[in-house]
């Protein structure tokens, strides 16, 4: 392995969405990377004072990625980042590329109910019962983003903008929720899922063993 490369600092695949976002991103763009997960379940979590992780990641969070001596940290940071090595991450029209961006920003700011209730849990599958109305609202907005987006680019590549985006990183967490929950997708927003599900970078990333559980994660509507 060479030292050469930059670092990706994550937490454990099945839970961090933040880390599969940008990491999504290095894959696409095809750059090289070495990947370094750190176990998430360890004193300080929540508080962004988990001591492995700030010795990587100055808020205590990651994803963060190492680029010789300089750190990005932020998954929309690195995923831009990114995009400025292999542009093809962002549409190359520029009022498509600000419509990805705002699709993106929405994503990386918002859903709060929906991040809050139902959290990454990328293997597990489940009936979740009992959504609050924020979190019913926060699927209903994404559902419906997905819809109109995928149907103004039918013509194009099955991705949010037609090709693939940073956009479709930041929703891809999103679909595994909904996938693990039991939440109804119809429509385009379904085979939209289906083409994160069956790509092969998702795949590489989904086919990592569960290396921890998280006790408090998994309980969620059990
Ligand atoms: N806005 C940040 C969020 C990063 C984040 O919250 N990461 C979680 C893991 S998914 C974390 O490091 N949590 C540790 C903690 O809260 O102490 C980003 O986009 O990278």
């Amino acid at each position: 392995m060479s030292n050469t490369h930059p670092t990706l600092f994550l937490g454990n695949k099945n839970y961090s969405s933040w880390s599969l976002r940008p990491w999504l991103c290095l894959r696409w763009a095809g750059i090289a990377f070495e990947e370094t997960v750190i176990s998430l379940a360890q004193e300080g979590y929540g508080k962004g004072e988990i001591k492995d992780v700030l010795a990587v990641s100055p808020n205590g969070r990651v994803p963060a990625l190492h680029v010789g001596d300089t750190v990005i940290w932020d998954s929309l940071a690195i995923a831009e980042w990114a995009a400025e090595r292999e542009p093809s991450l962002w549409p190359a029209d520029l009022l498509v590329r600000a419509q990805a961006r705002s699709a993106t920003c929405e994503m990386h700011s918002g859903f709060m109910d929906l991040r809050d209730q139902l959290p990454m849990n990328v293997q597990r599958r489940c009936n979740a019962s009992g959504l609050r109305e924020g979190t019913q609202r926060d699927i209903k907005r994404v559902l419906a983003l997905w819809d109109k987006l995928c149907e103004a680019h039918a013509s194009e590549d099955p991705w949010l903008f037609g090709q693939r985006s940073i956009a479709d990183a930041f929703y891809a967490p999103v679909a595994t929720r909904f996938r693990t929950y039991g939440i109804d997708v119809t429509g385009p927003g379904a085979s939209y899922t289906d083409t994160i599900f069956s790509d092969d970078a998702f795949l590489e990333w989904e086919s990592t063993p569960i290396d921890e559980r998280f006790d408090f994660i998994d309980q969620a509507f059990a």
